[in-house]
């Protein structure tokens, strides 16, 4: 084990409660594209602002919802891998001592859930929902392609389905927003995981969890806005390091 690992692994071990914050970058080992990466990122073939907006579903509902059905039938397909199997367990691993963990995601693949994590918050929707435009009323879409883009609402007249997942310039839902300052008011460790802490509010969760005394793990292959604040960062992909860090925590935890 490298020594890098000791430190956070024991804060792991002796923390009462545990916040996880996790990104687009903790899928990518299941072929889920991440948004900002230089090479795969969505954001550098397709325009954010086209396509992740509500102007852009006001002006164009056909190709957004295209779109997003590409994308919601390749999260279907896609299964966890290690990172999302390691914070399943590390969720049972804390509860069985009788300690807290919360498991804030910004993705809506679902696939925390597929792997087993209980106490998961969805900061930015789903898109394996959909809900309808007048309503509000929320549906799961069978697995296969809509045969009309965009598709008509069943719940009212003349409304529409969009994905239930949250755009540039919408509120987070409050719930989940409430849940979230919850959890991160009263951390003694936040863990940041593939996330390039560039949209907010989740983004400045880290630093809430530092100043009320928590300490942070970034883990990731690269630096980002939250590296040099963190008190440990781990560098790597999460499949690797996230397994590891949980191995040596549990052989730390007396
Ligand atoms: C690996 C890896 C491996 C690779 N292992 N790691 C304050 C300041 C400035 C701006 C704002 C602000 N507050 C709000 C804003 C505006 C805006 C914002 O933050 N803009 C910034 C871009 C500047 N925020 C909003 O609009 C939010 N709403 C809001 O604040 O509402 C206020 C309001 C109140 C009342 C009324 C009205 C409004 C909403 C944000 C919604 C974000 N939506 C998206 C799309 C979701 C739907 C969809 O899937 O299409 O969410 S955008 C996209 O970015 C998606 C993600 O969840 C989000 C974050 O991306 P993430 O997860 O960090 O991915 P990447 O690609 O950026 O990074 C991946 C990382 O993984 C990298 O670091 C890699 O290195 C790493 N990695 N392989 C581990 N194997």
């Amino acid at each position: 084990m490298s020594p890098d690992f000791r430190a956070p692994a024991a804060s792991l071990a002796r923390a009462r409660r545990v916040v996880v914050l996790t990104g687009a970058g903790v899928s990518a080992e299941s072929g889920i594209r991440t948004f900002r990466d230089t090479m795969e990122g969505l954001w550098k073939e397709f325009d954010a602002q086209k396509l992740a907006t509500p102007e852009a579903f006001a002006a164009d509902p056909e190709t957004v919802t295209r779109w997003y059905d590409w994308r919601r039938l390749g999260c279907l397909a896609a299964d966890p891998n290690p990172g999302h199997l390691a914070l399943a367990q590390m969720e049972d691993w804390l509860a069985a001592s009788g300690r807290d963990f919360t498991l804030l995601t910004q993705n809506v693949d679902r696939l925390h859930q597929k792997a087993g994590s209980r106490n998961v918050v969805e900061l930015h929707g789903s898109i394996i929902e959909w809900r309808c435009t007048r309503t509000g009323q929320k549906l799961i879409p069978p697995e296969q392609a809509f045969d009309q883009f965009p598709p008509h609402s069943p719940f009212a007249e003349r409304a529409l389905l969009r994905p239930d997942v949250v755009w540039f310039g919408e509120p987070l839902p409050a719930a989940a927003l409430a849940a979230a300052a919850h959890a991160v008011d009263s951390c003694d460790l936040f863990i940041s995981v593939g996330t390039s802490s560039q949209v907010y509010p989740a983004a400045g969760f880290a630093e809430l969890a530092l100043h009320q005394g928590g300490e942070v793990i970034e883990v990731n292959p690269q630096q980002t806005p939250l590296t040099r604040m963190a008190t440990w960062s781990l560098r790597g992909p999460s499949g690797e390091v996230l397994p590891m860090l949980l191995d040596e925590a549990r052989k730390a935890h007396v």
